[in-house]
């Protein structure tokens, strides 16, 4: 049996995004994070042939677009990457909307306003539009907060390092800049990928992340290495690692979001503040915190991340199940 999907293709900022937008499988679900549970019991080999080699790369990230379950919004997205189905992507909401405008896929209510349903929550977005081209994209995204504090893990070659947790819709080990590790500027792509490979599993075995909202949402996924900016006029600079082997092109609007949370936690950043963060290859988003309010008893901000992205393609993928490799494979 031949199954084909038809996709567009954009990048954020450089990061791909890879939006379905035929053929993805009708999910049960009241909202997009049951939803999100039933596409990882019975679909997940749609998101591993699209995302895995050979149909995808170690950074492929997409989303597949539903109707929302509340009239009030626009659409419900879920978001698909060689990590998983990630419960919010700040990258993939700016390739998703920019393309869906462009596109056609979602007529909003109110024109320049997009209210998406995510699995993480609502998030509220703003998009600018010249003509057919949509220019920016800005999310306010769901709650973020800064999750624990100055933990130690034993990294390969560096030592001990110390680090803070930090959630903005996925969780994030934050690594800044100390002793043993001076910045990312000192280290290629690959030595951060294999240091993040093993000290994301020593994490996890160490401790538990878990939302207090939505307990679906667990676990440490995401490494965020911190530098200083190549651009004096940004804020700061980092890699983040994700997946296997990927490190995110883009400055990563979730581990924007989350940074941001730890910075405010820590005194370094107030309500109203602007936070430009680059990206490995030095493209910016612009962060701000939009809100400080109480999560749970927690502090916790509301962030808001604005980027670019540009659509280059359209794709009908076909998964064949005579193909060896129609799950896709990773090496
Ligand atoms: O932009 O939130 C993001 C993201 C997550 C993983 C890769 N990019």
């Amino acid at each position: 049996m031949t199954k084909s999907f038809f996709c567009v293709d954009a990048h954020t900022c450089g990061n791909p995004v890879r939006l379905v937008a035929g053929g993805g499988p009708v999910l049960n679900g009241a909202n997009m994070s049951e939803k999100r549970q039933h596409f990882l019991r019975e679909y997940d080999w749609i998101r591993t042939g699209l995302m895995f080699e050979p149909r995808g790369h170690d950074m492929m990230s997409g989303s597949i677009l539903y109707p929302p379950h509340n009239p009030e919004n626009d659409v419900a997205v879920l978001f698909i990457e060689t990590s998983g189905c990630l419960p919010m992507c700040g990258h993939g909401t700016i390739g998703t909307i920019t393309i869906a405008i462009e596109e056609g896929l979602v007529k909003p209510i109110t024109p320049g306003i997009i209210r998406m349903e995510a699995p993480a929550g609502l998030v509220k977005i703003e998009y600018q539009q010249t003509g057919n081209k949509v220019t920016s994209v800005k999310l306010q995204n769901v709650p973020a907060y800064l999750a624990a504090s100055n933990l130690e893990v034993e990294c390969p070659d560096l030592g001990t390092l110390t680090f803070d947790v930090a959630y903005g819709g996925n969780f994030y080990a934050i690594i800044d800049p100390q002793k043993n590790f001076k910045g990312i500027e000192d280290f290629t792509g690959s030595q951060l990928i294999s240091w993040s490979q093993v000290i994301r599993k020593r994490i996890n075995q160490n401790h538990s992340f878990v939302h207090p909202l939505d307990p679906t949402i667990n676990g440490c996924s995401h490494i965020l290495w911190a530098g200083a900016p190549l651009d004096p006029t940004s804020t700061a600079r980092n890699a983040v690692f994700y997946g296997d082997k990927a490190i995110d092109r883009s400055p990563c609007g979730t581990g924007t979001s989350a940074r941001m949370a730890q910075w405010h936690a820590k005194g370094k950043l107030q309500k109203g503040d602007v936070f430009i963060h680059e990206s490995i290859i030095g493209s910016k988003f612009t962060g701000k915190v939009e809100e400080v309010i109480q999560l749970n008893g927690m502090d916790a901000i509301i962030p808001s991340v604005e980027g670019w992205a540009k659509v280059f393609g359209y794709n009908t993928i076909k998964i064949d199940d005579d193909d060896p490799y129609a799950f896709g494979f990773q090496v």
